[in-house]
């Protein structure tokens, strides 16, 4: 048994397989004798596929070497292995026109699993099927959020939305991110994402499911607006976070906490886009929403910077506090929806430097929006010139991510989903095949081609996430973790302080929950994968990935 698991780590591929006419490729890490490698029916009756393994590669992000084996010429449909002599099978993978179709359908209903205040019912959530977690009828105003309307102790109601992550908390601040990206896709390939069934309880309106799971979360935001002046609250959170229980349990005060720019500016965002986008299934939501980003946008306009600050409070805020000082990548993103969504020249703003996204950097998903609707044309070079330094030199494991040793840090898997997107992007806008193979090389490295030989999507593949720092994971007394959720990836800050059996840049990713640097999920590290995922399966026909017979 130990021999095979051996075996099966030291061949890395994409668990989930290949489509038939896309780049195909293994990575072997242990220094194998032999050079050529061999692709045998799942059975193990057949060899249909012999090639040479490629020179020794050093990767520049552990002491790892790597031997590549491509075999992308192998265009049979079926379930293989990889076999190299003197080190054995990978694990077994399908090439099928269909292969990304799982993993796709699964990120999006990860969403569906984070519902804080509905039940999840067993035709929906299969064996992870539980109570509502918090109901959040009676959340309180702290004091650093009080003033003369809604004194401290003020009870309002904010139910619904997400849970952020493997806590039970729901931050502003991150679901900006999260929905700005999750509508993106959407607003990229509308008729794919019209056919995609998720199996939630609103299947079966008229709405897409993306839609559908986006506007769950919509109604908690728009709750957490305060109508007196237009500001937002940070979160809506427990003072402190809660042990590993099933949701609901704990019956800790929540609070919504004091409001503050990045906040209000993600929310006036958010709602903008949902705005044009909801008109055509529901007018009077699509309307509010863009009363509540023009509401946001003046309380903003009041206070320009002010940041979110917990050090102080009263009582005592110890949960996330997703704190940014710096606004004008908000100012500019908010900017972009409004202007987009209302046409109005007052809320164009001046082009900003923009790099990859991440919860406090969301320049690029205005860049990405302007380019949508063929605004700004020169903002393309942009994209294309990131686009460009992506393809020059990929990493010893054949993909973008990890070109940099800055590509590990908190949540690393989404700069390998973020880069993806940003790929998908620089597709649309030239058709260069060539981006969109870069793209699928992150996708291999999410699902398995990386230095750990970890599927980091809960619920795909033979060797993947299975112990995720996520609450309901470890309190439901089920074996296999809640699908569809993606890990945060290596991150040698290894901030936890738990075990670490590598602590390299690439390998430092440890499967126990106590690993909350690297083996939490979250919502903005699921999204980019929704994104890349659902896109590569929307182009796959038009790509040429597929194969008719
Ligand atoms: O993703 C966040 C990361 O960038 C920060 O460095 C880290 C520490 O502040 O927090 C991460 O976000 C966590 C949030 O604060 C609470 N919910 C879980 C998030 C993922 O760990």
């Amino acid at each position: 048994m130990f021999l095979i698991s051996l075996s099966i780590s030291a061949i890395m591929l994409n668990q989930a397989g290949f489509y038939p006419q896309a780049p195909k490729v293994a990575v072997i890490t242990n220094s194998p004798a032999a050079s050529k490698f061999y692709v045998i029916t799942a059975d193990k009756k057949d060899t249909v596929f012999s090639g040479n393994l490629s020179d020794e590669k050093q990767s520049t992000n552990s002491d790892t070497k790597t031997r590549i084996a491509d075999f992308t010429k192998l265009t049979t449909k079926g379930s293989f292995v990889v076999n190299v002599p003197g080190i054995g099978n990978s694990p077994i993978f399908k090439i099928s026109n269909d292969v990304g179709r799982e993993v796709a359908i699964a990120t999006l209903k990860g969403f569906y699993y984070q519902r804080v205040s509905m039940p999840l019912e067993e035709k929906y959530a299969g064996k992870w099927h539980r109570p509502a977690g918090h109901p959040d009828t009676v959340v309180y105003i702290h004091p650093s959020a009080a003033d003369e309307k809604r004194p401290a102790g003020t009870v309002i109601s904010s139910p619904g939305g997400w849970y952020d992550a493997g806590d039970y908390n729901k931050y502003i601040v991150n679901s900006g991110i999260t929905m700005g990206t999750l509508l993106s896709a959407y607003e990229d390939f509308p008729a794919y994402y019209s056919k995609i069934n998720t199996n939630i309880p609103e299947s079966k309106d008229a709405i897409p499911d993306i839609l559908n799971e986006v506007i769950y979360n919509l109604r908690w935001m728009l709750s957490m607006q305060d109508p007196n002046d237009g500001g937002v609250y940070n979160k809506c959170t427990n003072a402190a976070f809660d042990g590993m229980v099933m949701p609901g349990v704990t019956k800790a005060p929540r609070y919504v906490v004091q409001k503050g720019t990045a906040a209000t500016l993600d929310f006036a965002a958010v709602t903008a886009q949902a705005s044009r986008i909801l008109k055509q299934y529901n007018k009077r939501l699509a309307d509010s929403c863009l009363k509540a980003a023009e509401k946001a946008w003046e309380w903003a306009k009041l206070h320009p910077d002010m940041e979110y600050d917990q050090r102080n409070f009263q009582p005592a805020i110890t949960t996330g506090p997703y704190g940014d000082k710096y606004f004008k990548d908000e100012w500019f993103w908010a900017g972009v929806e409004l202007y987009i969504t209302t046409k109005e020249e007052k809320y164009k703003p001046a082009i900003i430097d923009a790099g990859l996204p991440t919860w406090s950097n969301v320049a690029m998903l205005g860049y990405y929006t302007l380019l949508r609707f063929n605004k700004e044309p020169k903002l393309k070079e942009k994209i294309i010139t990131m686009a460009n330094g992506y393809a020059t030199k990929l990493t010893a494991f054949q993909t973008v991510m990890g070109q940099s040793v800055r590509d590990f840090n908190w949540g690393s898997n989404s700069n390998a989903g973020n880069q993806g997107i940003l790929l998908i992007n620089a597709y649309k806008l030239t058709g260069d095949k060539k981006y969109l193979n870069l793209a699928l090389s992150n996708l291999d490295y999410l699902l398995g081609r990386n230095a750990t030989g970890y599927c980091f999507v809960t619920g795909i593949g033979t060797k993947s996430t299975m112990h995720p720092h996520h609450r309901p994971s470890v309190a439901d007394g089920i074996k296999d973790p809640v699908p569809g959720l993606l890990a945060a990836g290596p991150n040698p800050g290894m901030q936890d302080k738990c075990k670490y059996e590598f602590t390299a840049p690439e390998l430092a990713y440890s499967d126990i929950d106590c690993a909350y640097a690297s083996n939490e999920i979250t919502i903005n590290w699921n999204a980019p994968i929704v994104y890349l995922a659902n896109a590569l399966e929307a182009l796959k026909d038009n790509a040429g990935y597929t194969k008719r017979k």
